[in-house]
């Protein structure tokens, strides 16, 4: 499967969401009136996008209309998909220092995808040829734990962990270690998505960034948050709260296969500092794609 494809598919809830709501909406006409418009950018809100974001790409249809007085689908889906794109900004990948260890912290709230993302990730560099480590650094859980360890033997990758309860600044300092001893390229750190609360949350996440920073000073550290796409409004509160405890490197959006709310992506884009780097699309290890503003927008509106 071509990554269009790849992309059409996961995206297929929000697709047929938006795209068949957009010709639903001109009810055949294959063109747009005053209410057409407003019922379109109420569609637009309803799939995620945001009350800001939709607002912006449906003035900019207005405008369009208004300055060409082509009112047509085609028209209209042209403006849709390149304020979309302008919201989402350039394409940009999470690149991986050669010679050098990478380091990768995953962090997020509760059920986002964090640990899912962490095996993802480890078999795409695997596959790469990469000498990977993965770290257990959520020990709020036992079960966080012993999931990253399934993932570990699922792709054959040694796994740093301690017992539950134990401090997670302090795994990563073995990890670091383990990682520099072993040559590794690549060390994904899975942390903690639920504390006490959300303030113990942050603080440890802090702690466990300043530790990572002390003990490999000259390795390349990227910081992805991870955020579900099927929370809806609450996904751009999120990439708020973080930015705010940790320098956060780039955007994962998970789960976008999961409902028709794909749009928040662009809630997401439109309000976060940091970009959109990558994107879950189901639940299976290979289910994880370098995010593609084109074809994201190309995959949620009909062709032009
Ligand atoms: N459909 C779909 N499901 C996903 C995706 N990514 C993760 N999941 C599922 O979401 C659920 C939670 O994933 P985890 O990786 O455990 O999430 P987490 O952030 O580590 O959760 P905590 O450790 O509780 O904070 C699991 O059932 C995953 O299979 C995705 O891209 N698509
Ligand atoms: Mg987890």
């Amino acid at each position: 499967m071509g990554i269009f494809e790849i992309f059409k598919n996961g995206l297929k809830k929000t697709r047929g969401f938006v795209a068949d709501g957009l010709t639903k909406i001109s009810a055949g006409l294959g063109r747009y009136d005053e209410e057409m418009l407003d019922e379109l950018e109420a569609l637009l809100v309803q799939a995620d996008v945001g009350v800001n974001a939709s607002m912006r790409i449906m003035d900019q249809v207005r405008n369009q209309i208004k300055k060409t007085g082509d009112d047509s689908k085609e028209a209209v889906t042209f403006t849709m998909k390149k304020q979309m794109m302008e919201i989402l900004g350039e394409k940009q990948q999470l690149e991986i220092e050669e010679n050098s260890l990478n380091i990768l912290l995953l962090v997020g709230v509760n059920g986002t995808g964090k640990t899912t993302t962490a095996g993802k990730l480890c078999l795409r560099y695997k596959n790469r040829g990469k000498r990977v480590l993965l770290a257990a650094a959520d020990t709020f859980r036992a079960a966080a734990i012993e999931q990253l360890q399934v993932w570990g033997e699922r792709t054959a990758t040694p796994v740093i962990a301690q017992t539950i309860g134990s401090d997670p600044a302090a795994v990563c300092y073995d990890a670091i270690h383990a990682a520099v001893a072993r040559r590794t390229d690549v060390l994904i750190i899975d942390t903690a998505g639920r504390l006490h609360n959300k303030q113990n949350l942050m603080d440890e996440l802090a702690k466990v960034s300043k530790v990572i920073h002390r003990e490999a000073p000259s390795a390349c550290i990227k910081a992805l948050l991870v955020i579900d796409a099927t929370t809806g409004q609450n996904a751009v509160i999120q990439a708020e709260v973080f930015s705010g405890a940790i320098d956060i490197h780039g955007i994962v959006i998970t789960k976008l296969d999961g409902s028709a709310k794909g749009g928040v992506a662009i809630a997401v884009a439109h309000k976060a500092q940091a970009p959109i780097l990558l994107a879950g699309l189901g639940e299976a290890v290979e289910d994880l794609v370098d995010f593609d503003p084109e074809l994201f927008v190309d995959s949620l509106l009909p062709n032009t």
